[in-house]
């Protein structure tokens, strides 16, 4: 894979172009500009396309795992983190890889992403996070903002919704950071660092869904929805010099954990070295 071309270029060469185009993605839809981040991070660290898996669940978000030429999983909706574990565990020197949605890995996959997060699997796990059930038709997720209108709440969604960051936090994630596709270097920067990391890293990438959330909302355009990212979104580091009353309608974003616990796996294959060298020795 050659390192010295730039732009779209690098993208194509990671794309299965014969296969699986067109894609089924909205005009406006932010997941190609994760994706595109993501191979965009692959190429700068030099990964063959060989040592990388790409897992993914159902979602248009899910989708994403089928146009890359890498070794990947369309596996079934809630359950990629399940299968990334599985493969990490069976060969720790590949780099595995999570793409899932809101809905995916909050919903019915959120007690997989809790103790991925606890048991710091070395997986690299991307929330595409649109606020919304897009490929379904615009269902409410755990991540719908309170007050949100969806086609499930279609008078305001009442509960209040889920802080994936804060969540990966608690949980015990070594890595967790949060961009969005407006801040598309910040967003490849994460992603870099979220991949070089050992242990369980957690990178919620903001996406728009005009389709099902934006134009159920106050945004008439795909447009208005990359303008609100671009207003809303303030690096952690001057979000928490704000005061109480000028946070409310901030969100930060930029590198929230960085810690250094060895991965599961690491963990698993020294115990087992460990009692190898004390069978060879005659003990138990
Ligand atoms: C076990 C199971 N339950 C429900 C579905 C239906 N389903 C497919 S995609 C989806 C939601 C997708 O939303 P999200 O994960 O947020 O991804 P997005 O489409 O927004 O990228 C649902 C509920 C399914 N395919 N399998
Ligand atoms: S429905 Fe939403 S998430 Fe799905 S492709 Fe369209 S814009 Fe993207």
């Amino acid at each position: 894979m050659s390192n010295n071309i730039t732009g779209n270029e690098v993208i194509h060469q990671y794309l299965r172009h014969n296969k699986k185009f067109p894609h089924v993605l909205c005009a406006g839809c932010g997941h190609g500009i994760v994706l595109g981040t993501l191979i965009r991070s692959i190429h700068s660290l030099g990964i063959p396309k060989d040592d990388v898996v790409v897992v993914a669940g159902i979602g248009c978000s899910g989708r994403l795992a089928v146009y890359v030429d890498f070794n990947t999983v369309h596996t079934t909706h809630g359950r990629a983190l399940s299968f990334a574990t599985g493969i990490k565990m069976s060969n720790p020197k590949l780099n595995v890889i999570c793409i899932m949605g809101d809905g995916d890995a909050l919903s019915i996959g959120g007690n997989h992403l809790i103790h991925a997060a606890r048991r710091n699997i070395g997986v690299t796990a991307l929330v595409l996070n649109n606020n919304i059930y897009g490929m379904t038709g615009g269902q409410s997720s755990p991540a719908t903002p309170e007050g949100s209108t969806t086609m499930t709440n279609p008078y305001g969604q009442l509960d209040k919704s889920f802080d994936t960051v804060e969540l990966a936090k608690g949980a015990g994630a070594n890595f967790v950071a949060r961009g969005t596709v407006f801040h598309v270097n910040k967003l490849e920067k994460i992603m870099t660092q979220a991949i070089e990391r050992p242990g369980f890293s957690l990178v919620e990438a903001i996406t728009p869904c005009h389709t099902q959330f934006g134009r159920k909302n106050k945004y008439k355009s795909p447009v208005d929805m990359y303008n609100w990212l671009k207003k809303t979104a303030v690096p952690v580091e001057r979000y928490n010099e704000l005061p109480e009353d000028k946070r409310a309608d901030r969100m930060p974003i930029g590198v929230f954990v960085e810690r250094d616990r060895a991965g599961f796996e690491e963990k698993y294959y020294a115990m087992q070295r460990g009692f190898l060298k004390a069978a060879a020795k005659g003990g138990k």
